[in-house]
């Protein structure tokens, strides 16, 4: 790590206290860490009694056999009874579970708790009529719609495993992830809404039905637009079964089964950087645990909040902290079908009185480009607690979502965790932490990271590594969907008895971690180590600029060489005449010279994936003047024309 990166993270100096109020009345004090380190497995046990089980567990943890973890074994439970059934029983049937805002104006609805339930069991005797049994896997492919929740639910209920695929994604991804997992039913819709369009979904279903020969018996499809779809009905001997025929006169009473705590609950495919995507397999009682306590306890959520996590459903995050773990703890919550346009959330924030908000730097900096005078035009005094999540907040996105949109008195939680953590690892706790504007802090009570070297010692602190975790928690990925193998070498071989997250980080001074994004985005420019997201962080703490995205770019004299692509502010214009030269001495100024980019092009829109994390890959085919490699996960494919466009204008 060089001397120029540490320093810049050293004079970030920033601090802020929870609030007094906040911290007093937290559901998690600092006690929790040391009763957590004195016994991790009665920490994570106590969680666990969050939960209601058909039958109680017999053993906290299992990890006789390593990498491959038991969590509860021997106890029982049912995902969608501690998501919706329990929650009426206790006599909170008319509390709102989610208040629905679609994309079209005026187009919302109110779902209790009580018509959850209802509808999750109708669902679920929608499903076992179209053969479904526990144990068979369901590929559900939908826009953000109530009906999504319903689904994976309704799967959970039967002992299911769903696959929920971004509705973004092609037909030919969707094929893949069907045959991966092997799937007889598809759940979709006729289409969804962006951008004020009603954009289809059902002609990608068929599409990628035809490519996996006769594996899909059943198409359930919503409707949600209205719009003509090719229809090949049961009566014709064809697939096609609309959802309102299915389970619309379905009854409402489901008995449901209690599944083994280690019962497959669902399969997320990750977009690995190559090849085939990894499915990424979760399991009950585990899960639920980890979701439920740290919604609870990072979001510090009381009865009466008023939660809003923005992320789509076909990612990881729509899964922990949309739909079990705010469901799982009885939360109100909002869910939103459309994309950050401007002036939407806030008018949502401030019409629901929402009170803690989760969402990704990407959004952030997109806000921040539109100008405060959008945000500044709401009341949004009902927020109390900002989170972020999916790639390194850098400080200055930080400090203007805490300002901007906090209106200052919001403690901001900058959660690090991924698809196969499952449940947020790394976070400050909001009653606790004095946050530092752009650490992630520290691992949550119960969690135990640390930052190696290559020779797996601690760094200690003031260094940089790589950051692992020591030991298993309880919603850890079991295992890659059909190969043990991968999930060995992909995650367990680098250090024996490590999991190796694929992440940069840092200790300071304080032994708080801050992360660096993917070792894969460390670059090595003449023996010195940067990191992108350092110098991308010294980009957008300059006035003009909105966003910036860096990569290495090969060079012969200097191994890598520093390329970065930024979008300036609308109130900067075209930056004027010397916007480059300018933007490379303040990088310079920032890190040190070894960072000052090489190259600077001043771009229209970044290419990023439908989660919001840009694709550096295809960037890096840009800088180096290569034919751009797939785009088929870009949320936008047009974008990288536009990028290509300027090529050559700006450098
Ligand atoms: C939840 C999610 C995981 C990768 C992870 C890391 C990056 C996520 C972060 C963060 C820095 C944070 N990441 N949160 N980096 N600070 N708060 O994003 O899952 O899509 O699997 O991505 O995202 O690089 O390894 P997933």
């Amino acid at each position: 790590m060089s001397e120029q990166t540490l320093s810049n993270l050293m004079h970030e100096d920033r601090r802020f206290e929870p609030p007094a109020d906040l911290a007093a009345d937290a559901n998690v004090k600092e006690e929790a860490y040391a009763r957590a380190d004195s016994d991790r497995e009665a920490f994570w046990a106590e969680a666990a009694e969050r939960l209601d089980w058909g039958k109680k567990w017999d053993q906290v943890l299992d990890w006789s056999n390593p990498p491959f973890a038991k969590w509860f074994v021997g106890g029982t439970l049912n995902a969608s009874v501690n998501c919706v059934d329990r929650h009426v029983e206790a006599g909170n049937g008319d509390k709102v579970a989610i208040h629905w805002v679609g994309e079209p104006d005026d187009d919302t609805r109110d779902i209790t708790y009580a018509q959850l339930k209802d509808e999750v069991s109708r669902a679920a005797n929608a499903l076992t009529e179209l053969g479904v049994q526990k144990g068979d896997r369901v590929a559900i492919y939908m826009p953000m719609i109530p009906e999504v929740v319903v689904a994976m639910l309704a799967c959970a209920r039967l002992g299911a495993p769903h696959t929920v695929v971004f509705g973004g994604f092609s037909a030919d991804a969707l094929a893949s992830r069907i045959t991966d997992c092997e799937a007889h039913v598809v759940i979709t819709s006729d289409g969804g809404y962006r951008r004020g369009a009603a954009s289809a979904l059902k002609p990608a279903v068929d599409e990628a039905v035809a490519k996996t020969g006769d594996l899909v018996r059943h198409v359930l499809v919503v409707r949600r637009t209205g719009q003509d779809v090719d229809w090949h009905g049961r009566e014709e001997g064809g697939r096609d079964v609309w959802w309102h025929d299915a389970v619309d006169g379905a009854s409402a009473e489901h008995e449901p089964e209690m599944h083994d705590s280690e019962h497959p609950l669902y399969v997320m495919y990750t977009s690995g950087t190559t090849g085939k995507p990894k499915g990424i397999l979760h399991t009950t009682g585990g899960y639920l645990t980890g979701t439920s306590y740290t919604h609870w306890a990072v979001f510090d959520l009381k009865d009466d909040d008023v939660y809003w996590c923005t992320a789509d459903v076909g990612w990881v995050t729509g899964h922990s902290y949309m739909a079990y773990g705010p469901l799982a703890n009885g939360a109100t919550q909002v869910m939103y079908e459309g994309t950050p346009e401007k002036g939407r959330w806030w008018q949502i924030v401030q019409d629901y009185k929402v009170t803690i908000l989760y969402t990704a730097p990407t959004a952030i900096r997109t806000f921040m480009k539109q100008g405060r005078e959008i945000p500044d035009g709401y009341d949004m005094s009902s927020l109390r607690l900002l989170g972020s999540v999916g790639e390194p907040i850098n400080p200055e996105a930080y400090v203007w979502y805490r300002e901007v949109i906090g209106g200052d008195r919001c403690p901001v939680v900058d959660t690090w965790w991924q698809t196969e953590t499952g449940q947020i690892m790394i976070s400050p706790l909001p009653g606790v932490t004095a946050g530092k504007p752009g650490s992630a802090m520290k691992a949550l009570p119960g969690i135990s990271a640390d930052v190696v070297d290559d020779d797996a010692k601690s760094v200690g602190n003031g260094n940089g590594g790589y950051l692992v975790l020591k030991e298993p928690w309880p919603a850890m990925l079991r295992t890659l969907w059909g190969d043990d193998q991968r999930f060995k070498d992909t995650y367990w071989s680098r250090w024996p008895g490590l999991y190796f997250a694929g992440d940069g980080a840092k200790l300071d001074e304080d032994g708080d971690i801050w992360l660096l994004g993917r070792v894969d985005d460390v670059m090595n420019v003449s023996g010195h180590r940067l990191s992108t997201t350092e110098i991308e962080s010294a980009l957008v703490s300059h006035p003009k600029v909105a966003e910036a995205a860096v990569v290495g770019a090969a060079d012969e004299t200097t191994g890598q060489a520093v390329c970065a692509f930024v979008i300036l502010r609308d109130s900067a214009g075209d930056g004027g005449e010397d916007i480059v030269e300018e933007l490379r001495k303040h990088v310079a100024k920032e890190i040190g010279a070894i960072a000052k980019p090489r190259q600077i092009m001043v771009v229209p829109e970044l290419p990023k994936t439908r989660s919001g994390k840009i694709m550096r890959r295809l960037l890096k085919d840009v800088a180096e003047h290569r034919e751009v490699g797939d785009v088929t996960t870009l949320a936008d494919s047009t974008v990288m024309d536009l990028i290509k466009t300027r090529e050559g204008s700006s450098s």
